[in-house]
């Protein structure tokens, strides 16, 4: 679980505030945030990557999206806003433990990634 940076967190090893927090996943602030709102959404199960999760965390990774929409809510954002998968260091992936960005608050080029 404290494996990485997000275990120690989710672990109370580093102190963070939650935005969210159910039995499955918390939410915080992005630390170096690209944009006015920047959250991550990660589960309390330490999967690496994406591409490392696998049929039994089918139930998880929606609930992940579910949760994800819930947060923008709470946040106000909820008619525009980004969710974002870095998968693999070639992708920009630094942190090992699976984790959803919610990118809000700024502008997005119409039709463009
Ligand atoms: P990535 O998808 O692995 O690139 O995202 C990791 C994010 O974790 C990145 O946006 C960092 O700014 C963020 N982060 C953080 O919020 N707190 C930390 O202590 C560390 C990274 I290390």
């Amino acid at each position: 679980m404290a494996d990485t940076i997000f275990g120690k967190i989710i672990a109370g090893e580093i102190p963070a505030e939650f935005l969210y927090e159910d039995d499955h996943c918390v939410a915080i602030n992005d630390i170096a945030p690209q944009a006015p709102v920047h959250v991550l959404v990660i589960p309390k199960k330490a999967i690496p990557r994406l591409v490392d999760a696998g049929a039994e965390d089918q139930e998880l990774l929606g609930h992940l999206l579910l949760a994800a929409g819930k947060i923008a809510e709470q946040l106000g954002v909820q008619d525009a806003f980004r969710l974002i998968i870095n998968n693999g260091e070639g992708a920009g992936q630094t942190v090992f433990h699976l984790h959803l960005h919610i990118i809000a608050g700024r502008k997005f080029a119409e039709g463009h990634m």
